[in-house]
């Protein structure tokens, strides 16, 4: 049973920070039977973006400020669309790679990878409905029953706030669950315990939000958010084995000039290193993101292995970018990828990107963007790579909570086949 792309079609729509963005319809038709698939897909889009991304295409005309993507949507019903008109849609990485080759740029800077990742998301997604199959499994197969560990960011900063704090994101892992559910349950009652510490410390303000659903209280310490997070997890009742801490420094963002501002002092990378020694032997911290800025891969060797029971993860140091994980590997940066699907720009090397992770003992952390739509596709890839973990915000805000509530569907689907992720 044979079913062919029938249709590929773009649109302009609006993601959570109030953007354009592309959304992508696929249709499929089988003639054997004459039933038709459909797919669709949205792409997400970064703040603290790394310098090695693929690019996302932008107008930069007079509308939406600049950030209009009606090339990006040109791109796909002019020129991708038709180039994959007819094909089998369960060719997900020739399909890929016909895009890949049709952009001919290392970065997809000619087509953008917003228009190019459009496809590659609806395709896999028509695909799984011509089928029948729930994403997960089409993507994954039989091996697709855990459940990731979600590391929720509760409190924003760096620039995902107007506040002070330098750390971009505070989060929480509600690892010593037993289910994915019960899980997510603890952390949204945490969330809730300390917008109840921060109102009472600093006022009714400190409860507003950033970017991704945390709260942005007026802080400029790091202790202090992270004090508050430790207050929020016992006042919830649960322990240091219940639920850690991570943090994602995003620290290319404030590094400047060879130093790291942070906590009102400048530190050099050595001073850093000690700096998150300091905090692991304080605080119940378990994984640490992009410690330091992009480029540094020796550092990141440092930190990882000074800290061989936390997970150290890249994401701007990567930017799922299997050339440059291979790096990180041989160099013993990070023991784990943070996998972006938009950073790269198509599933096929997104899927690439893990699969070497996992082959040279990384953990994935899947992840969402600063800016999402109410898309939950990586809940789906998450369960299909077998990723250890999965960040994608707040309990909180429906672009983030779609995301964990596909994951409590699918635990369901799964039944008696679903496993917590053990970290
Ligand atoms: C990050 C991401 C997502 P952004 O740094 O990990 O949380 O932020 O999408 O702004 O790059
Ligand atoms: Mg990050």
């Amino acid at each position: 049973m044979v079913f062919e792309i029938e249709k590929v079609y773009a649109r302009e729509i609006l993601d959570s920070r109030g953007n354009p963005t592309v959304e992508v319809d696929v249709s499929t038709y089988c003639s054997d039977i004459r039933l038709r698939g459909f797919g669709r897909a949205s792409v997400p889009s970064g703040a603290s973006t790394g310098a090695n991304e693929a690019i996302e295409m932008r107008d930069k005309d007079k509308r939406y400020l600049g950030k209009g993507v009606l090339t990006a949507v040109h791109n796909v019903n002019a020129l991708l669309g038709p180039e994959i008109m007819g094909m089998e849609v369960r060719r997900q990485r020739e399909i890929d790679l016909m895009m890949i080759e049709l952009d001919g740029t290392e970065n997809k800077s000619s087509l953008g990878a917003n228009a190019i990742l459009g496809v590659s998301l609806a395709v896999a997604r028509a695909a799984a409905d011509s089928f029948n199959i729930p994403l997960y499994q089409y993507l994954g197969g039989t091996n697709s029953f855990t459940l990731p560990v979600p590391t929720l960011n509760i409190i924003n900063g760096g620039q995902h706030a107007g506040n002070d704090l330098s750390i971009q994101e505070f989060m929480i892992q509600p690892k010593g669950a037993e289910t994915f559910r019960e899980g997510l349950r603890w952390a949204a009652e945490t969330y809730h315990a300390l917008g109840v510490i921060l109102k009472d410390e600093y006022g009714s303000s400190a409860t507003n939000v950033g970017y991704e659903g945390g709260y942005a209280p007026p802080l400029s310490i790091t202790a202090d958010a992270i004090e508050a997070i430790t207050d929020a997890i016992e006042m919830a009742g649960y322990t240091e084995d219940d639920i850690t801490i991570g943090v994602d420094a995003a620290a290319s963002s404030f590094y400047k000039d060879g130093k790291y501002d942070i906590d009102g002092e400048q530190l050099n990378a050595g001073e850093l290193v000690d700096y998150y020694l300091d905090l692991v032997n304080t605080y119940p911290i378990y994984l640490i993101e992009d410690a330091f800025e992009e480029e540094a891969f020796v550092d990141f060797a440092t930190l990882t292995e000074e800290l061989p029971n936390t997970i150290i993860v890249g994401d701007d140091l990567f930017v799922t970018n299997v050339e440059r994980l291979n790096m990180g590997i041989e160099m013993g940066a990070c023991n784990s990828l943070l996998l972006k699907v938009n950073q790269i720009g198509s599933l096929s090397e997104a899927f690439d990107a893990a699969t070497t992770a996992h082959r040279n003992g990384y953990s994935v952390v899947v992840s969402h963007r600063s800016a999402e739509t109410e898309d939950s596709m990586i809940a789906d890839i998450s369960v299909a790579l077998g990723a250890e973990l999965i960040k994608t915000g707040a309990p909180a805000r429906s672009e983030r909570t779609g995301k964990y509530n596909q994951l409590l569907r699918i635990e369901e689907e799964l039944g008696e086949a679903a496993h917590y992720m053990r970290i």
